[in-house]
């Protein structure tokens, strides 16, 4: 039986997180997106109140929150500030690969102690020739003795350069395809890595993502997640399990856009009437809020089958693209109802229409999306 009611315990979480966007997120986001850096401050308060790590086990020191409560907060963290909640987002992204292949004893070793503190984490996987085309990864590793010796530049890295801990993707063997993709749990202060150049953003400027470069950086055999070639899978599993939350902060970015636009829409006069009088506009609120609720619905769907346990790829892939697209509509609609007062830094929806853009991007472009769900579908 399908139930649209939220237990008790998830209504809590969302009252936490919607109060904490509204105390500390809203206030300070346009000044932190114009500042274009990471409110260090909020990340500490949403540590203290149990908003990081969600989704790393209680007994590895997260909050072992399950994926459709964690839906649930970051729809409410990203109605706030995308940059934000991507901020430490981007944790459950870089801390996926040990949850998914780590030994109990790596899981002890690199979990508790990196959760005890407002730390952040990156995920390295993207390189300058391997976007999309993961397999393509040019970074090695080498094996020397009881190290691997990695060399390489990883881009477009969130938390690159400002990570407690990364995870890392290289190849053992670039002859052997995806086959010799290799994933590392490497802590930020082994020598050899380093932050490149911070990027300079359309939107989603309260994030820091930059390079993060790997020069001669001597990695125990023991931070190995797997064995050698078990990089490529362990990455498409982790982007299976992150991509409902991406889904859940789109729908939290176009919720707000809606929000804001439908205010406005009541409250503008001109002819003599309210803008949302008119059918015009009244039928683009109604496309809007019709769109928002169908996301919600595949975003909840394809989390509920990660608490389940189920196969989620396809799922998770639908909700991801559908409601980053979404999340892009809504935004520019958003910025057509307010006119000229929408396309101006006074208004939160100019910021809201930069930001979304990168949900068609990031954690696999929308055109991957469609490729994953594509392969699914035409399965014989
Ligand atoms: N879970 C487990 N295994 C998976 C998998 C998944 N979700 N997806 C693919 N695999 C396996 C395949 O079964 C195949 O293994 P076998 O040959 O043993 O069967 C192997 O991985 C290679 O898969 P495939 O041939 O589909 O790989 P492709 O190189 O064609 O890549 C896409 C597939 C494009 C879907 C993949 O590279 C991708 O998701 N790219 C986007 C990456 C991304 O999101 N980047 C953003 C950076 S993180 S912000």
């Amino acid at each position: 039986m399908i139930s649209f009611q939220l237990t008790d315990e998830q209504k809590a979480m969302q009252t936490v997180a919607r109060e904490f966007t509204e105390k500390e997120i809203i206030p300070i986001a346009a000044e932190y997106d114009e500042r274009e850096e990471i409110p260090w401050h909020v990340v500490k308060k949403a540590h203290e109140i149990g908003l990081m790590n969600m989704s790393v086990p209680e007994e590895y020191g997260g909050q072992g929150i399950d994926a459709l409560t964690a839906a649930i907060v970051s729809e409410e963290m990203a109605y706030g500030c995308l940059g934000i909640n991507g901020t430490y987002g981007a944790n459950e992204l870089a801390l996926a690969p040990i949850l998914i292949a780590a030994t109990e004893e790596q899981k002890m070793r690199f979990l508790p102690d990196f959760c005890a503190t407002p730390k952040l984490a990156a995920f390295g996987l993207t390189e300058p020739d391997a976007g999309s085309d993961v397999a393509n990864i040019q970074t090695t590793a080498v094996l020397d003795g009881d190290h691997y010796v990695l060399n390489g530049n990883k881009c477009f890295i969130t938390n690159g350069g400002v990570a407690g801990i990364y995870t890392i993707f290289a190849s053992v063997d670039r002859s052997k395809g995806f086959k010799g993709l290799t994933a590392f749990v490497v802590p930020a202060d082994t020598p050899g890595l380093s932050g490149g150049k911070k990027e300079k953003k359309l939107g989603d400027r309260a994030s820091h993502v930059g390079e993060v470069i790997l020069q001669d950086v001597r990695v125990p055999v023991e931070n190995r997640l797997g064995k050698e070639g078990d990089g490529f899978k362990i990455a498409m599993q982790t982007l299976d399990t992150t991509r409902p939350g991406v889904g859940a902060a789109a729908v939290g970015v176009a919720r707000r856009a809606f929000e804001e636009a439908r205010k406005y829409s009541m409250q503008r006069v001109q002819f003599g009437k309210p803008i949302a009088a008119n059918q015009a506009i009244q039928f683009m609120l109604a496309d809007m809020a019709m769109k928002i609720d169908a996301a919600r619905l595949l975003v909840w769907r394809s989390a509920q089958y990660l608490t389940l346990d189920k196969q989620v790829s396809m799922e998770g892939a639908m909700a991801k693209c559908f409601a980053g697209d979404v999340a892009m509509s809504v935004t520019v609609d958003a910025v057509q109802i307010m006119g000229g007062s929408g396309y101006m830094r006074d208004y939160p929806v100019e910021k809201l229409m930069r930001d979304a853009k990168i949900l068609q991007i990031y954690e696999g472009t929308n055109q991957v999306q469609r490729m994953v769900i594509a392969r699914h579908i035409l399965k014989p």
